[in-house]
């Protein structure tokens, strides 16, 4: 999705070079983004990771591995059109001269260039596994009770977003855009303006933003609030999560004034990639076989990172009660759960992944019968891209509970690959995307069991008309705001000066939680 031909003679034309291309896709924009390459007006991604995991081979040579988490997989189509540079840690300790040509011939490749930021063994540990993912990330999803406060860890986090700020001040210059990524990094404006930095700066939150009574336990709060009104566009993935910040800022820092610098942007895919490759002749052998191992059945699908607030043991429960009271249902449906391998450094996942294989175990050993129907086949591992677009394709219904999601791409992934348009999505409430899906998905609580249960049924029995109506409802709505679309949308209200003007997508009130839902 590039620029509607009604609003091309809007603000954009008026602003500097870097912006007149912004979500132009197609043979128009390579000459823009290269003319816009020189020392002004580029954009500069700043991101925990680079896009890319840099490993040494068997020969001790460094290999250049494209990541696959949510934001590569946003960002890569639109950096790849546009040029700019990407500044990150490369996900290697220690640097070489061998590792910068690595990452060069890596940028190369990629179509901009690539900065590295070194983090040793200690700073990873404190800043990135300590209070990213043992303190931000939990109490941001909601769950303060896995939280562990300890201070070293803050202290890491400042002077690692001192670093990545010390990288940004020297690749960048005045005119440039600097778009700061997630919820490793919101010192990084701080930081930037204490080095004399006057480049414009934006943050995208990915994962939610809390409820002040949930902000308010964390012993940094005041700072971290502090920090992240000094960029001049804060994103959030919903109006809920924007609400959220609001209401904190309201409640720490009353006399701040903010209405001119948040909004909330919902991520989305590049849906004609996923559209197209999804019919290619390798992933439909791929789904056709997925069939012929498990014949004569639907396909419940359920694919998601290791993680807690993922709802995956919920999940099962919910399966498995599915069985338990519906009789009829057994030898009719299997559940495919895969888990992607992330964060085994972390106590919490490792016993997350015993308790999940534990209960899959625990279902199967209750209603599995030799040579005949196994309800759960689970896999822990990383897809190839041509698997995870068959595993879409041959799934009828998806399972998607995270207890608490920023949006979930992988429900939107699996809509853009429903080609025939007669899949069931099962979405949850908690999860970023159910505010754009709502009409077109089954909601559930993840929480409550029975009802993800019956919803599972409901799915099994829905009518085809129905079926296609909901599902094309979706597509459409995902077509249409697409990751074009969505970086579009954020560096338009990064140029305008006061959000207030700036049309905000959401705010379609239904309910009490889906208020910021995106027509479809
Ligand atoms: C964070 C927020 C937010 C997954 N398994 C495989 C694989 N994937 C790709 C999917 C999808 C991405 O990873 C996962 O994105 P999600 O959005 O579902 O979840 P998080 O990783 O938790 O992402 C989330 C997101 O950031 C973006 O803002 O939506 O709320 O938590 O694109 O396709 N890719 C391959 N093999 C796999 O096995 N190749």
């Amino acid at each position: 999705m590039g620029l509607r031909p009604e609003k091309s003679s809007t603000a954009i034309d008026k602003q500097p070079a870097m912006f007149r291309h912004l979500g132009r896709k197609g043979g128009a924009v390579r000459p823009a983004a290269r003319r816009t390459r020189g020392r002004r007006g580029r954009l500069i991604v700043v991101s925990n990771r680079l896009p890319f995991a840099f490993r040494r081979d068997v020969d001790g040579h460094w290999q250049a591995e494209p990541g696959s988490g949510g934001l590569v997989t946003a960002l890569l189509p639109v950096l790849r059109h546009r040029g700019g540079t990407w500044i990150g840690w490369p996900g290697a300790t220690g640097s070489d001269r061998e590792l910068a040509a690595a990452l060069d011939a890596a940028g190369t490749d990629a179509g901009y260039r690539l900065v590295p930021v070194g983090l040793t063994e200690d700073e990873l540990r404190d800043f990135y596994l300590g209070f990213s993912n043992e303190v931000i990330w939990p109490l941001f999803h909601d769950l303060p009770s896995l939280c562990n406060f300890e201070p070293a860890y803050w202290r890491t986090y400042c002077e690692v977003n001192r670093k990545y700020a010390a990288a940004v001040q020297s690749e960048s210059a005045p005119g440039d855009f600097i778009w700061v990524h997630d919820y490793h990094l919101m010192n990084v404006a701080a930081e930037l303006r204490r080095l004399g930095n006057a480049c414009r700066l934006g943050f995208f939150l990915h994962i939610p933003f809390p409820s002040p009574d949930i902000f308010m336990k964390l012993p940094w709060r005041q700072p971290l609030l502090e920090a992240l009104l000094r960029f001049d566009l804060l994103g959030f993935q919903s109006a809920r999560d924007r609400r959220n910040f609001g209401a904190c800022v309201q409640a720490l820092l009353p006399d701040a004034r903010l209405e001119a610098r948040a909004g909330s942007f919902p991520i989305s895919i590049d849906y004609n990639a996923f559209m197209r490759q999804a019919t290619s002749p390798a992933v439909a052998a791929k789904a056709q076989e997925l069939h012929r191992l498990l014949p004569n059945r639907e396909l419940i699908l359920g694919i998601d990172r290791l993680d807690y607030t993922k709802g995956i043991p919920l999940r099962l429960r919910a399966f498995h009660e599915l069985l338990e009271r519906h009789p009829e249902m057994r030898g009719r449906v299997s559940f495919l759960q895969v888990v992607v391998p992330s964060r085994e450094d972390i106590p919490q996942y490792h016993r997350l992944r015993t308790e999940i294989e534990q209960l899959a175990g625990k279902i199967n050993g209750a209603f599995a019968r030799p040579g005949g129907w196994v309800p759960v086949w689970y896999e822990y591992r990383s897809l190839s891209r041509l698997e995870l677009l068959a595993y879409y394709r041959a799934a009828h219904i998806a399972l998607l509970t995270p207890l608490k999601d920023g949006m979930n791409l992988v429900a939107k992934e699996y809509c853009a690959c429903s080609i025939e348009e007669d899949c069931v999505l099962i979405l949850s409430e908690f999860a970023g995307a159910a505010a754009q899906l709502a009409r077109g998905a089954l909601l559930v609580n993840p929480y409550d069991i029975e009802s993800v249960a019956e919803a599972m049924r409901d799915a099994y029995r829905m009518p085809a008309a129905e079926r296609q109506a909901r599902m094309r409802a979706m597509r459409r709505s995902i077509r249409r705001h697409d990751v074009f679309w969505w970086v579009d949308t954020y560096l338009r209200a990064a140029i305008t000066t006061d959000l207030r003007a700036f049309p905000q997508p959401e705010r379609f009130a239904t309910g009490a939680v889906l208020e910021d839902q995106l027509p479809l």
